[in-house]
């Protein structure tokens, strides 16, 4: 069960931001009211949540999920793998530490974004990327061996149109995982049940399952349906904003 998440609304400098997608500029004022609805759901779904304040020195902070990675007992900050995203660590570490009694760090010259972090109960997939780096998620695996956890790597360098690992999976619980066709046959899936998801919907491949609910993105209608006859109960959150930034469900917030 997830209880609480930590949220940051996006600074007046979003735009500014990083991106590989070409859906045009983000309007500040829609992402906002989307940020709202997006806290809104979480709500529903029972969380409580931590806001922290809107940061315009670094554009994709509200992305707070590459920042660090946590569970019930424990958090990790990150190194992002982006240069300009490094400070945003230190903006979210006095929260942390006011919630975690243990927090570990990733050293360089490793870098971790959480984005590439996937949890099934007491398991971690790793995504190695273009951001997380493989001594990053050597030390992940290390700190997670630690704490009791085991994991596993995912390499999706050279797998096209994915940024990071839950650009293309996530758990949905029962050891179900979602992913797209790239990723469906990766042996570190072995022993999960494979939900595929079709191409022309993968963006949906990022949802959250949050307690009794699965938050997926608004307008893919076949996934929704998916999800639904599993058995889960479905919000659907309009994410054009984010979209345009690279930015999916889970980046915007980290629970626990
Ligand atoms: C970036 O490129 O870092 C941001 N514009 C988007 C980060 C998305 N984060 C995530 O998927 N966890």
């Amino acid at each position: 069960m997830f209880s609480r998440a930590i949220v940051r609304p996006p600074a007046a400098s979003f735009a500014a931001g990083l991106t590989s997608a070409d859906l045009g500029k983000p309007d500040l004022v829609l992402a906002q009211a989307q940020h709202a609805d997006y806290c809104a759901a979480l709500e529903r779904c029972g969380l409580q949540l931590t806001r922290l304040d809107a940061d315009p020195d670094f554009p994709d902070s509200t992305f707070v999920e590459d920042t660090a990675i946590v569970t019930d007992a424990f958090a990790v900050l990150t190194r992002p793998g982006a240069a300009v995203r490094a400070g945003e660590v230190a903006r979210i570490e006095p929260a942390l530490r006011g919630i975690f009694a243990r927090v570990h760090t990733v050293e360089a010259p490793g870098t971790v974004d959480g984005g590439d972090i996937c949890q099934a109960a007491g398991h971690f997939f790793i995504g190695v990327s273009e951001r997380t780096n493989e001594e990053g998620a050597r030390q992940l695996g290390a700190i997670l061996a630690q704490e009791g956890c085991t994991s596993a790597l995912v390499d999706i360098r050279g797998i096209h149109g994915i940024l990071h690992l839950k650009s293309g999976i996530s758990h949905l619980g029962e050891r179900r995982v979602v992913a797209i066709d790239a990723l469906a046959h990766h042996p570190a899936f072995r022993g999960y049940d494979i939900v595929r998801i079709a191409p022309e919907e993968s963006y949906a491949a990022n949802f959250l399952r949050i307690n009794d609910h699965v938050i997926v993105a608004a307008g893919h209608l076949q996934f929704a349906a998916t999800v639904r006859a599993l058995g889960h109960e479905v919000i659907a959150l309009d994410m054009s904003e984010f979209r345009k930034m690279d930015g999916a469900l889970s980046c915007l917030s980290l629970r626990f």
